[in-house]
């Protein structure tokens, strides 16, 4: 595929999604042709590689599962590789609208991350009890590094410019939500700056998601505690000028 200064990768991480793939491929591209649509095929035991391909979607094949972070970082490694300037995550299972893609990348035109965040004014999303108040504790926290508001820090519908991809291939967590808050802590303590643009979420289509209700809540309470060591870890990251390097 050619690659232009237009050109935006659209990654999308899969692990068993064969009912749900093919129509978001699909989606995607139709959507406009400036999107090139990647899919990280992560150790699927199902035919998500290959519906994949079949809708038009460049596969990337991960020998076994190493989760959404690993996944990503995967994506955005091909995104450098093949110089494309920008970048962007939408979930296999349709809960990202592919029309509201260009609304989140519009966000990078004054930053160098951009969140599709949930719970701004859009939409009808609502969490309850622990999960939300543990998620407007680590929204506070982010948005406090961040030095801007964030109310939706685990949405993985987030775009990256030229900067933040070259930061995502140095550093991206496979842990689960450690992915989203993790690299987003260590973006920041890059000197990348965020934003966030408000979408609306739509039901996943088909399947559960990976995580029940219980397995998110447990995840989000290790995320907290993961997070209060991602903040004392300042000396890990790179300044963004070091990180040139890695194109060269
Ligand atoms: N690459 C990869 N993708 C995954 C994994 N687990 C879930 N996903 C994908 O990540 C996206 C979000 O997952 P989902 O289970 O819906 O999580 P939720 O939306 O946060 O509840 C979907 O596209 C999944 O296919 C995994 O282990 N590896
Ligand atoms: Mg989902």
């Amino acid at each position: 595929m050619l690659v232009t200064p237009d050109s935006v990768l659209v990654i999308v991480p899969a692990w068993n999604e064969e009912r749900n793939v093919g129509t978001t491929v699909r989606e995607i591209r139709a959507a406009d042709q400036r999107f090139h649509v990647a899919v990280v095929d992560d150790g699927s035991t199902d035919d998500t590689g290959r519906v994949a391909s079949e809708a038009g979607a460049i596969v990337l094949s991960l020998p076994f599962n190493l989760g959404v972070g690993g996944a990503m970082r995967t994506g955005f490694t091909y995104a450098l590789r093949e110089g494309y300037q920008r970048a962007i995550q939408v979930d296999a299972d349709g809960q990202h609208n592919p029309a509201d893609i260009d609304k989140v990348l519009a966000g990078l035109a004054r930053a160098d991350i951009s969140i599709g965040a949930r719970f701004s004014e859009v939409g009808d999303y609502e969490v309850r009890g622990p999960r939300k108040w543990a998620m407007k504790f680590l929204a506070s926290v982010l948005s406090r590094v961040a030095r801007t508001r964030l109310t939706d820090v685990t949405s993985g519908f987030r775009a990256a410019g030229p900067r933040a991809i070259r930061q995502y291939v140095r550093y991206y967590p496979a842990e689960y939500l450690g992915d989203t808050l993790d690299s987003l802590v260590a973006a920041c303590h890059a000197g990348l700056s965020v934003t966030q643009v408000p979408v609306a979420m739509r039901p996943r289509r088909h399947g559960n998601p990976s995580q029940g209700p219980v397995g998110s809540a447990v995840y989000l309470l290790r995320s907290v505690f993961a997070l209060g060591l991602a903040l004392m870890r300042t000396n890990r990251v790179t300044a963004p000028e070091e990180l040139q390097e890695v194109t060269a």
